[in-house]
């Protein structure tokens, strides 16, 4: 099947063999994966997958460091670079449903009772002041205990024991809904965590939208075919068969736990928080699995969270200004959007569509299209030269936005701005930018000049 980690990993070897490492000598899972991958990143510009073959403490190999290149993230969607929005946005309007199947390698080993060991999995612990070794790989599948409603996307794990870890449900967020809706019955919330997938799923887990969206079809949308499913041995919760490591699981009511410090994606390490406590009632894996950690706040994170965040940006933007022409989200909580402005009023209105498709967005800036968002130091030339910020500032007050932004007010809420950087009243009409005269321009070779 061309759906599993290892097919990807096949790939990736025959596109470019120096993007894959394997690296045999022994590795303390304390620090060490995530010290590497950023040396080998900061020292040698040099950002492979990484196999670790021997993790002290357990008999799993390691993989890390899997989602680091766009080029590689384009591969697993079979688009390239320049064609990923697109590629995920049809992926979003066109889903593929899932097939259940009746067993796949995910169950060739099953293990329950006293032979669930959480300690047995590498205990990776990635930054200086992390609680513990968390899980960060993991994707959540689980359903609306009153509905036919499936959900997917990523949640972290702190483990707590041989059957227990935290997990972190951002307020507001899917499986936090689902979550609440089971607490309010007095209920837990049966769910599966899936460690170990090809990165399609992977990007599919992070679609942004509607509770009603599933992102599983956009994960078949992404293969190119149905993502294969089976149900798992202690619940109707239904997993991908060609994982390498499934944790089913129950998060429970009315039971919390303290979870971190933990060095989150936003660059800083936040203190102790209370979170819902996930009991393990049952792990199945392949004989030989694969464990997959993602380091966590580098680039293996932020690049795979930012082509779903960004596609739906512009699906949102899109819907009130169809000329958009690009959207880009530079770094935590913030996205730039260049726009063919035909009335004024237009980069207020692509302002307000984007804060409102996405809970993390705070800071959306508009720009006319003849600034590139790719280029933050033109991002910042618009703002300086076309924008009034008393009259160009939108700021809308006692919003919720991510619970690990650490400006964020005691009580969690957030403001949220916008700012339109657009030449007013209209880029036609706005002084002109200096250029050499086009004829000069075009006459001119530096050969010419001994350039
Ligand atoms: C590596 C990684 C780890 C993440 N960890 C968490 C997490 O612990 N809790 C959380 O709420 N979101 C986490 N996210 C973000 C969510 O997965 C993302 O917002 C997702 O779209 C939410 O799904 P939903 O829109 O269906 O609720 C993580 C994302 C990535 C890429
Ligand atoms: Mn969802």
């Amino acid at each position: 099947m061309a759906q599993d980690l290892r097919s990807f990993l096949d790939l990736v070897k025959r596109r470019k063999p120096e993007d894959f490492r394997i690296v045999s000598k022994e590795v303390d899972p304390a620090y060490e994966l995530t010290a590497l991958v950023v040396k080998l990143e900061r020292e040698a510009g040099r950002r492979p997958v990484l196999l670790f073959e021997r993790v002290k403490g357990s008999r799993f190999p390691v993989l890390t460091n899997l989602h680091a290149g766009r080029a590689r993230l384009a591969a697993a969607m079979g688009t390239t670079p320049e064609g990923t929005h697109a590629r995920y946005l049809a992926a979003m309007e066109r889903p593929i449903p899932p097939r259940i199947v009746p067993t796949g390698p995910v169950k060739e080993v099953v293990l329950t009772g006293e032979k669930i060991d959480l300690y047995a999995l590498p205990q990776i612990v990635h930054h200086d002041g992390d609680a513990g070794p968390y899980f960060t790989a993991a994707i959540s599948f689980a359903r609306d205990p009153t509905a036919e409603t499936w959900n997917c996307a990523y949640n972290r794990l702190m483990v707590k024991g041989r059957d227990t870890t935290s997990i972190h449900l951002t307020t507001g967020k899917h499986l936090f809904e689902f979550h609440r809706i089971a607490e309010a019955r007095g209920e837990p919330l049966p769910v599966a965590l899936v460690i170990g997938v090809h990165p399609a799923i992977g990007l599919g887990a992070l679609a942004i939208g509607s509770i009603d969206e599933d992102e599983r079809g956009i994960m078949g949308a992404l293969l190119g075919e149905p993502l294969e499913l089976v149900r798992c041995e202690t619940s109707d919760v239904l997993v991908p068969a060609h994982a390498e490591l499934v944790l089913e699981c129950e998060i429970l009511p009315r039971a919390r736990t303290p979870e971190g410090p933990f060095g989150e994606f936003t660059g800083y390490s936040l203190g102790e928080r209370q979170r819902e406590i996930v009991r393990v009632k049952a792990i199945t894996h392949r004989r030989d699995a694969i464990f997959h950690d993602i380091t966590v706040a580098h680039l293996d994170h932020m690049l795979l969270s930012t082509i779903p965040i960004e596609a739906n940006l512009h699906r949102a933007v899109r819907a009130m200004v169809p000329s958009v022409r690009a959207v880009r989200v530079p770094g935590p909580f913030t996205c730039f959007v260049s726009i063919e402005q035909r009335v004024p009023g237009q980069a207020k209105n692509a302002i307000l569509a984007a804060l409102g498709a996405d809970l993390y967005m705070k800071r959306v800036v508009v720009v006319d299209e003849d600034v590139d968002v790719f280029d933050d130091r033109q991002v910042n030339w618009a703002i300086a030269t076309r924008c009034q910020p008393d009259r160009d500032i939108t700021i809308v007050t006692n919003t919720r936005g991510s619970d690990l932004d650490p400006s964020a007010r005691e009580d969690g809420s957030t403001a949220k701005w916008g700012v339109d950087a657009t030449a007013k009243p209209s880029l036609a009409a706005y002084t002109p930018r200096h250029r050499v005269p086009p004829a000069v321009w075009q006459r001119l070779d530096l050969k010419d000049f001994g350039l």
